[in-house]
């Protein structure tokens, strides 16, 4: 990192310093910058032998804005292959998801799973 706008001056002092006439030396270093993108969580949906089908597509339309023919895919994606990935999320939107379609799972007394990790 080069830019200008990343870059601080040290004032450093002392009887070794060389000399620019104002009895201070100047050294100009790099600084990394310090902002950071947020890290991302994928929340993942799973397969099991007794959530109707129905169901499935009816969480993926309320939770996560999805058209009925994209929750109809992702919910035969998960029938067959035993997980998908339904979005990826800041860490808090990610535990929302997750909390919104365990409990609503719960309430309707299905064993449906949806979990998050890290990307
Ligand atoms: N396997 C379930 C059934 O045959 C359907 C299902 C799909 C369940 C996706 C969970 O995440 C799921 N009724």
């Amino acid at each position: 990192m080069t830019d200008i706008s990343n870059l601080a001056t040290c004032m450093a002092s002392g009887p070794r310093q060389p000399q620019d006439g104002d009895g201070d030396s100047s050294v100009v270093v790099d600084v990394k910058p310090k902002t950071k993108r947020p890290p991302l969580y994928k929340v993942l949906l799973l397969n099991d032998d007794y959530t109707p089908m129905e169901f499935v597509v009816q969480v993926l339309e309320r939770f996560f804005g999805m058209t009925h023919a994209q929750s109809f895919e992702i919910m035969l994606t998960v029938h067959k292959k035993g997980v998908a990935v339904v979005g990826v999320f800041s860490h808090e939107i990610a535990e929302t998801k997750v909390g919104q379609v365990m409990d609503f799972a719960r309430r309707h007394q299905h064993p449906l799973q949806c979990t998050m990790e890290k990307e």
